[in-house]
């Protein structure tokens, strides 16, 4: 029997290290666009261990010729549309790029999709960032809940969320979006709040550092783990109906409580260790998120493995070991 052959852009990232890994493991044939940089380790560091067994191409979300010739190439029968500016901080200082990469970076690889293998199924990394300050009365962000974005970021997500709607009604493609909520693991980048904070206080533990400068710590947050995402992000694409679906695990914790359990863990106490600096604090902030993921619970049987403290130990023992 041939191999699934699946084309994940943004291959390089949290999310395309695992989700590569998962589909090696159910036997696809993986490829991925990844993007030259300077320091030509750094281009695929995330995929060491299963470097050998994917496919990598060059390729950009802005370069509309590169998509067409590695969709032709690769004929995918599953497109994971993962590429982002994905820090929401930095949108704020790069709006033009965050647009070009995160909205028209969708654009180029729908037209690519459509024109080349309009038989194959589309993932669209859909974000929570989407629904900026909107809160259902009941303290929840589901399907229904307005989209009113706040960050460039944001704004580029809901265009390209609205793409891949607009793209699957009219020309009747497998299109999909899953509205996932923040996700982490050992594998964040070090400049998002979970990794910046448990590394930070293991260094701290450590005797290497004895700061840690945060910004605002009273946003609250639907934190999972990334290994639980991208088995979504599969169970998406392969349910029979293209739809959308909200990935989050319905448990809300403040950046404080992130600090205090971390920090607590290592027998430390995080008051005496954390300033806050201006520089970390955004123009406009999300205060709050708190995602409702029953329709993936019902429809596609998604059950998260990771609670907030199993993911945090996992991040922890893995920097531990790094110290
Ligand atoms: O870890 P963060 O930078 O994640 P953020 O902004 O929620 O975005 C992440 O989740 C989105 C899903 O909702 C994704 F779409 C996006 O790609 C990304 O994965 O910040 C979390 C919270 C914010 O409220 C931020 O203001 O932590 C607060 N925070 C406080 N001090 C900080 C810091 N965030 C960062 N990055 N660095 C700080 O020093």
């Amino acid at each position: 029997m041939t191999k699934k052959r699946a084309l994940i852009t943004g291959i390089s990232g949290q999310d395309g290290s695992y989700l590569s890994e998962y589909l090696l493991d159910l036997d696809y044939e993986v490829h991925g666009i990844i993007r030259r940089l300077s320091v030509a380790e750094n281009q695929d560091s995330r995929l060491k261990e299963t470097c050998s067994n994917i496919e990598t191409h060059y390729g950009d979300m802005s370069d509309i010729p590169s998509l067409t010739r590695v969709v032709s190439e690769v004929k995918p029968d599953e497109i994971y549309n993962l590429a982002a500016m994905s820090h929401v901080r930095i949108s704020f200082d790069i709006p033009h790029y965050t647009i070009q990469t995160n909205a028209m970076g969708v654009l180029n690889i729908l037209e690519a999709y459509r024109n080349i293998v309009p038989k194959a199924k589309f993932y669209q990394a859909s974000s929570s960032e989407m629904f900026g300050n909107s809160v259902d009365e009941d303290g929840v962000q589901r399907l229904t809940t307005p989209m009113t974005p706040v960050s460039p970021y944001g704004c580029a997500k809901v265009l390209g969320f609205n793409l891949v709607r607009h793209y699957r009604h009219a020309y009747g493609l497998h299109a999909c979006n899953g509205i996932l909520f923040n996700h982490e693991s050992p594998r964040r980048g070090a400049n998002f709040v979970t990794n910046k904070v448990v590394k930070t206080a293991v260094h701290i533990k450590a005797g290497l550092t004895d700061k840690l400068e945060l910004g605002n710590m009273d946003s609250k947050r639907d934190w999972g783990h990334s290994k639980d995402y991208v088995r979504a992000m599969h169970m998406i694409v392969n349910h029979d109906v293209p739809d959308e679906f909200i990935v989050a695990t319905g448990q809300t914790n403040s950046v404080r409580d992130l600090c205090e359990y971390v920090f607590s863990k290592l027998d430390l106490d995080y008051k005496e260790h954390v300033v806050q600096n201006s520089k970390f604090m955004r123009p406009e902030e999300l205060n709050y998120l708190k995602g409702d993921p029953s329709k993936a619970r019902e429809v596609l049987k998604w059950e998260p493995e990771y609670t907030f403290e199993t993911l945090l130990d996992d991040m922890i023992e893995y920097w531990q070991t790094k110290v």
